[in-house]
């Protein structure tokens, strides 16, 4: 048992079917910790092969019980996962780690063997029949992005027109008084609220999502990137209204995508994006970072997930920042473990559909 400054601190190393559970658990002077209440870490590191950078740092605070201040300060930021932890949102904790993403793959594919779930929706025409699939899932894979895919000018149109005449609610206001798209002035509905975003709330009643959601070669990708037969949530179908807000009144009105972060969609995921309209970087443009999907580092890991821009280029390389810009229908298909962020729209409107696979 290690003494720290601040409590002591206890391991536990358990093996079992291939996998080593090393459990750190911090108990704190009920001063240190507002409950008084022990705290607990848990991390999770794959048995087999070499160390992985991402069990690296763990694995040297579990065994060397070096309790210097730097070590400290990535506990102490386990603290916001811990919070998550404690009112039940497992997936948010442990959904970061590759090995467990890695690990529910295998457990879905395996109860899908085991069950003989098939994918319901087969024989279905697709609205991209150029693309790779395997190509797709290869590129998303190394780079975190795959971008050659488009929609039919048609569905484009259709979406388009279904988005203008449907009531829309804030995002950060969601029981607010709805307002149409035509009535927003400059990031501000009818009445005079601040409005950076109009959000559709269902957009399954467009014939033209529900075509892109169960189109046969999107759910290909997903299928082969996360290894299962993915579900889906609700498509997200939303306005980035053009404003001259500042980034602080942004952030203010719940508008947090344009810092960088990552997501934590599930246990495992990857989401597909499509522009409604023309979008470039001042009008919205979604920006990445190229292959940051699986290198980050430990206080990223156990940190908050979203970073400032200088840590992210820092970590990441700026010349692997993308910026997405392209003509309506241009798509991107992305493990949202990337970091990323919305650039705010300064001269026009974005509108963008994004469907969530996990
Ligand atoms: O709107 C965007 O481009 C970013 C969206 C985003 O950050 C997210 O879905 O997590």
């Amino acid at each position: 048992m290690a003494m720290c400054r601040s409590g002591w601190e206890r391991w536990f190393t358990v093996q079992a079917i291939g996998l080593r559970l090393v459990f750190s658990v911090r108990l704190y002077h009920p001063g240190r910790n507002s409950v008084g209440l022990p705290d607990f870490l848990v991390t999770i590191s794959p048995l087999w092969g070499e160390r992985t950078k991402l069990t690296e740092g763990v694995i040297r605070i579990a065994e060397g019980g070096d309790c210097t201040h730097k070590n400290q300060d990535r506990l102490m930021n386990v603290k916001s996962i811990l919070s998550r932890l404690r009112s039940g949102d497992v997936q948010y904790v442990f959904g970061r780690f590759r090995v467990v993403r890695i690990a529910y793959s295998h457990i879905r594919r395996l109860w899908e063997t085991v069950f003989r779930v098939s994918a319901e929706i087969s024989g279905r025409k697709t609205l991209f029949p150029d693309i790779d699939v395997g190509q797709a899932v290869e590129t998303i894979r190394e780079d975190a992005v795959f971008l050659g895919i488009c929609l039919p000018a048609t569905v484009v149109r259709e979406v388009d027109t279904f988005c203008r005449c449907t009531p829309l609610f804030a995002r950060h206001d969601p029981d607010g008084p709805t307002f149409f798209h035509h009535d927003v002035i400059r990031g501000h509905a009818p009445d005079g609220r601040p409005t950076p975003t109009g959000s559709i709330r269902d957009a399954m009643s467009c014939g033209a999502v529900r075509a892109i959601v169960e189109d046969p070669v999107l759910r290909a990708i997903a299928r082969n990137y996360l290894g299962y037969e993915p579900d889906t949530d609700a498509p997200i179908l939303y306005w980035s209204l053009a404003s001259d807000f500042t980034d602080e009144e942004r952030r203010r009105l719940e508008q947090h995508a344009i810092d960088f972060h990552y997501d934590v969609g599930g246990l495992n995921f990857v989401y597909a994006s499509f522009y409604i309209l023309d979008t470039d970087r001042y009008s919205g443009a979604h920006v990445m970072m190229r292959r940051s999907h699986d290198r980050k580092s430990l206080r990223m890991l156990f940190g908050p997930a979203v970073a400032s821009e200088a840590l992210v280029y820092q970590r990441f390389g700026r010349e692997n920042e993308l910026v997405i810009e392209g003509p309506a229908g241009t798509g991107f298909i992305q493990d949202a473990a990337c970091y990323h962020r919305a650039s705010p729209p300064i001269h026009a409107d974005r509108l963008m559909l994004q469907i969530r696979f996990h």
